[in-house]
């Protein structure tokens, strides 16, 4: 890495890590922190601010008494490391605003304060990106699809499957599993996807709830038992006292998590394999965050308005600092729905299964097959609905489907107010499954498919 004097900290400031002290500052780590002007790798702190070595090399060109810039648009462009170089105006009012200086060279060094509120930036930077290699190693490997016909465009959906997670369902696979590969995610012929997909709807529903139970996070009971731990003052306190991205960044992990599991009920559902492996990426892309939101349910006390969220029950208020308390408010109003509705564990399956599988959604290259996995998942449904003797809660169930869709245009919404305001954080430090679901879906972070 480089590093310029004479404005950069002394190398060898001790550092008190744990008790102990380090000799190394953990600043020889700047490079974690992601240029301040585009998003790129860093390489240290140039003219005052941390930069990658093209941001650097602008700034100093942009130095000479012979440059004068100006911008065709609004003086609004968004710089990032794939626009960088479309407007030099900008990415110099940028290099400004940051507080690049030719004089953060020429003189002095940085103060204690720069330097400490430097070192604590690092560090931030440092455990973030130690909570998301731990996310994608410990949870999303455990929970993805096999490394055969893995596809460049959706990795992380695409994760090889960790031995690590045990499936209790393997073993009692519907009879189809043993004339394919369970984890072969392959295209089959038509008649061998009517031929293998289900016997009955008995056995459809079955795998349905067994993959539902084996993926849905928490039992209802653990749930239950746990009603009376509620987030305290100071606790609440805490979450609000954080700022806007770090709160974002707080839940998109969290929300990436509940993904996960999401991604491997999908898998061990049969009908769903036995779709194309475009096609299994694709309703995932579109249907994992309403199927979360199906699922949340569970996780609501409807007595006090709470959700279970980092291991307590959560009120609206715990979210305020995710500034979208109208979101909050229509997910929240949803769960509340939902839990009117009384379903059974295995309604909420199928049910699932259903907002997943949905043949009307964008970009499928096999409709007709996604349909006719969609019928069969309707007619179980159906089945147990008749069998229940609540046929009437089908009608209902349609209508929190459109809900559905209009909460996920909102949280695509905020989305884009997000990453319009924190750029930063929005391209480096949101977990890479959230962005491949969501942000470069929706292509605002450009490059983050990486
Ligand atoms: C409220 C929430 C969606 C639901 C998330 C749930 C309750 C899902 C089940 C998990 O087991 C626990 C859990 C954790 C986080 C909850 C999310 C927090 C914020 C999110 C809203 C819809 C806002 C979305 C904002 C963002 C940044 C995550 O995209």
């Amino acid at each position: 890495m480089e590093y310029e004097e004479p404005d950069a900290p002394p190398a060898d400031v001790p550092i008190r890590r744990g008790g102990s002290v380090s000799k190394k500052p953990n600043l020889t780590q700047i490079e974690v922190i992601p240029c301040k002007i585009c998003g790129d790798k860093s390489s240290g702190v140039h003219y005052g601010v941390i930069t990658c070595e093209g941001c650097k090399g602008f700034f100093r060109r942009s130095q000479l008494p012979t440059v004068s810039y100006s911008c065709s648009r609004q003086s609004n462009c968004q710089i990032d490391r794939a626009s960088r170089n479309r407007c030099q105006h900008c990415r110099l009012q940028k290099c400004l605003a940051q507080g690049m200086s030719r004089d953060a060279v020429k003189f002095g060094r940085m103060s204690k304060r720069q330097r400490d509120s430097l070192i604590a930036e690092v560090e931030r930077h440092r455990q973030q990106q130690q909570q998301q290699q731990q996310l994608q190693g410990d949870v999303q490997s455990v929970l993805s699809f096999p490394t055969k016909n893995r596809q460049d465009r959706s990795p992380q959906l695409l994760q090889p499957m960790a031995s690590a997670y045990s499936y209790a369902g393997d073993a009692e696979l519907l009879p189809y599993a043993t004339e394919v590969h369970p984890y072969l995610v392959c295209s089959p012929t038509d008649s061998q996807v009517s031929g293998m997909i289900y016997r009955n709807s008995d056995e459809l529903c079955a795998s349905i709830v067994r993959s539902h139970r084996e993926t849905s996070q928490y039992r209802v009971e653990e749930l239950h038992a746990l009603r009376w731990k509620l987030f305290n003052r100071e606790e609440i306190q805490a979450y609000q006292s954080k700022s806007v991205d770090e709160m974002w960044q707080h839940c998109a992990i969290r929300l990436t998590e509940a993904v996960q599991y999401v991604v491997e009920f999908a898998k061990h559902i049969p009908g769903f394999r036995m779709l194309s492996q475009n096609d299994q990426i694709a309703l995932l892309k579109t249907g994992s965050m309403e199927v979360v939101l199906v699922r949340m349910s569970r996780l609501f006390n409807t007595e006090n308005n709470t959700v279970f969220f980092d291991g307590k029950f959560a009120g609206t208020e715990v979210f305020k600092s995710l500034a979208c308390g109208d979101l909050i408010t229509a997910v929240f109003d949803f769960a509340h729905g939902m839990c009117a509705l009384k379903l059974t564990e295995q309604q909420i399956a199928l049910f699932s299964a259903l907002v997943l599988i949905n043949a009307d959604r964008p970009c499928l290259e096999d409709k007709g097959r996604v349909q006719r996995v969609q019928r069969s998942v309707e007619f179980g449904l159906t089945h147990i609905l008749h069998r229940d003797n609540q046929e009437s809660l089908m009608h209902k169930l349609y209508q929190r489907v459109a809900v559905l869709r209009s909460l996920c245009s909102l949280h695509m919404e905020k989305l884009r107010w997000f990453s319009q305001r924190y750029p930063l954080t929005a391209h480096s430090l949101f977990p890479p499954l959230y962005k491949e679901l969501f942000a470069s879906e929706a292509e605002l972070l450009p490059g983050t498919n990486h």
